[in-house]
């Protein structure tokens, strides 16, 4: 059984998407990060960079105690290794899931993160900032649109490389890019979309937060302006 800590953002998707796709049971454990269940201290001890998604393995392959994980790739490539599925274990295709999983989480992630953040939530509207993030997302998605161009998936067949830029696409008018001067790109967003597995994955979270409202002030105060000490890592 996993145990899946979860709220209704694109790095929730990913795992409930993957866990979706091979039907290994799991438990979906809200931690809204609107209110500050993050800082609860049962969060913390299996995430304790205080951010979602992670979860805990309470039958890990060959026994043994419950493993306990933090970081999306880290738990796309951790489940990939457990069932043997989504991730090539052949030389050439595991390394090229891995590479694409990894620009996911240090470029498209992060910089898409920005853009909304600069876009949608900053209290002042700062044009260099917007300006930055919208045309860095924007090099990305060409960067994927390219490497989409002669082949269906990121890395040949569906994995976890796609399961990790796919919920980064979603939000595409947000983030002030136009997904129809990427073609390659839209054609793998809409396969993506159909797949059964990723309707069940976003239909989950519609039922753990229905009104996916706009982030409120209070949610604000929490989520943004974190320092070491005002989450009491230092004194
Ligand atoms: N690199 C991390 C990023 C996780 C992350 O930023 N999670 C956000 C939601 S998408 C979060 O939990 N935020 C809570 C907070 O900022 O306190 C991953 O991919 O797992």
């Amino acid at each position: 059984m996993i145990d899946l800590y979860y709220w209704t953002t694109p790095n929730g998707h990913k795992v409930t998407m993957f866990l979706e796709e091979t039907g290994l049971p799991y438990r979906l454990i809200p931690i809204n990060i609107g209110v500050g269940d993050q800082f609860k201290p049962e969060f913390l001890a299996v995430s304790p960079n205080n951010r979602i998604p992670a979860i805990t393995d309470t039958e890990p392959a060959g026994g043994g105690a419950p493993i306990s994980v933090f970081e999306s790739g880290a738990i796309l490539l951790y489940l990939a290794e457990k069932t043997g599925r989504f991730l090539p274990s052949e030389l050439h295709g595991r390394t090229d899931v891995i590479q694409w999983l990894f620009w996911q989480m240090g470029g498209l992630g992060p910089m898409a993160g920005q853009n909304h953040h600069f876009g949608l939530y900053a209290p002042e509207k700062i044009p260099y900032a917007i300006d930055r993030y919208v045309k860095e997302t924007n090099r990305l998605y060409g960067v994927l649109n390219k490497r989409l161009a002669d082949r269906g998936y990121i890395a040949g067949d569906y994995s976890i490389a796609d399961m990790a830029s796919y919920p980064w696409i979603v939000p595409y008018q947000r983030q002030g890019q136009n997904i129809d001067d990427f073609a390659h790109l839209k054609r793998w967003f809409e396969a993506i979309r159909a797949r059964p597995a990723t309707v069940r994955a976003y239909a989950r979270a519609k039922e753990v937060n229905p009104q996916a409202a706009p982030i409120s002030e209070e949610a604000k105060k929490i989520l943004f302006g974190q320092t070491a000490k005002s989450i009491g890592l230092i004194a």
